[in-house]
């Protein structure tokens, strides 16, 4: 089945004005915010994919051809989200998974209504060996829309639920945008020839079952024995095909995520007994991703609650994952809540036996 879905030849500029269109009473201020946020994504997607270039065209010195600071990839695309977003008015605040604390605006500059949270460079580890990495953001609206003054950190604390946008940009084989107002899930393509965001797919839904899930396995030993079982589960060959699932896992939250959203399952990050509240960010990575997966029609949860209704006590907080695929993450969450019915029979074999008692 083709994935693209899109019939109209539609630029994300021109997706922003038509969704601007729908609400009469829009001041223009969320779209200069969004094509803003377009162009810092164009100058990482363009220095990604020079990623490996640097240290034979002699750009890791102190400054590069154009005689600008070389900054590690991560540093540099934090920067320019910043640059690009600090002075154009639409936002109070902002804050990143790269930044302490909360990132000052300069003065002398109108304060918007509006407050960004991202994750400039997702999937660190991934960064040097050209794997797929991203960037993840968030938009919510301030508390006092009347206000002028910067945002606080009560702006921030919020509930995923209250966002009024969120998306990633996935570095991978081609770039793609993936993003949500709360009006669906729309995937645009990048043309870097012409440096535009195409419209590739309309509304995107995420399959009701998937047959893949996403988990570093590695720390199975230090899961809590529901988890274990869960996993075992979905390993185990079940007499409609449906099991064992594939494992796919690329280490980067972004990538995880975006094949889930297009081909289903479950994506996990679970706590541990080291990691007691797993290692994603609640703020940074999880509630935007959470955002579009419920958007297209999946589900979000820590394993005993929606995600998007968790509300943060600090900028920093992080929170177990699983989301994708409704009936997939409803299956976790009755494994985790020793809930399901298969947790009556042991594990181990292809065929489940029942535990004597
Ligand atoms: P990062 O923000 O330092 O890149 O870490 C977040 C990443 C996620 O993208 C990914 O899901 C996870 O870390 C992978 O962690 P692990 O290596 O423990 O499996
Ligand atoms: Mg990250």
């Amino acid at each position: 089945m083709a994935i693209v879905t899109a019939q109209r030849l539609v630029t994300i500029e021109r997706h922003i004005a038509e969704q601007e269109h729908l609400h009469p009473h829009a001041t223009g201020e969320f779209s200069r915010l969004l094509r803003d946020l377009m162009l810092a994504f164009r100058l990482i997607a363009r220095e990604v994919s020079r990623a490996g270039l640097n240290d034979i065209l002699g750009l890791t010195g102190t400054t590069n051809v154009y005689g600008e600071a070389v900054r590690k990839l991560d540093a540099y695309a934090n920067e320019v989200i910043i640059r690009a977003m600090e002075a154009g008015g639409h936002l109070c605040a902002m804050a990143s998974e790269e930044s302490d604390g909360l990132i000052h605006l300069p003065p002398g500059r109108p304060r918007g209504k509006y407050i960004l949270v991202f994750d400039p460079l997702d999937g660190s580890s991934n960064i040097d060996v050209n794997v797929t990495i991203g960037t993840i953001f968030s938009i919510y609206r301030r508390r006092d829309p009347s206000s002028t003054t910067d945002g606080t950190l009560e702006d921030l604390l919020r509930p995923g639920s209250e966002q009024v946008a969120a998306g990633y940009v996935c570095y991978g084989s081609s770039v793609t945008l993936v993003y949500s107002t709360g009006n669906g899930v729309d995937v645009f393509t990048y043309d870097p020839t012409l440096g535009e965001f195409f419209l590739t797919i309309e509304k995107l839904r995420i399959p009701q079952r998937g047959k893949q899930y996403s988990i570093n396995e590695g720390n199975a030993k230090r899961w809590a024995p529901e988890l274990q079982q869960y996993i075992d589960y979905l390993k185990t060959p079940s007499a409609d095909g449906q099991r064992p699932y594939s494992l796919r896992y690329v280490g980067t939250a972004v990538a995880d995520v975006h094949r889930v959203l297009h081909y289903g399952g479950i994506f996990m990050y679970p706590a541990d007994r080291i990691h007691p509240s797993g290692k994603l960010r609640l703020l940074y990575e999880v509630n935007p991703l959470a955002f579009l997966v419920e958007q297209a029609g999946g589900r979000a949860s820590d394993g005993f609650r929606r995600i998007l209704d968790i509300a943060p006590k600090e900028l920093n907080q992080r929170c177990p994952v699983f989301l994708g695929s409704p009936e997939d993450v409803a299956e976790a969450e009755a494994f985790l809540q020793r809930r399901h019915p298969w947790q009556q029979y042991s594990s181990g074999s292809s065929e489940p036996t029942v535990v004597s008692v």
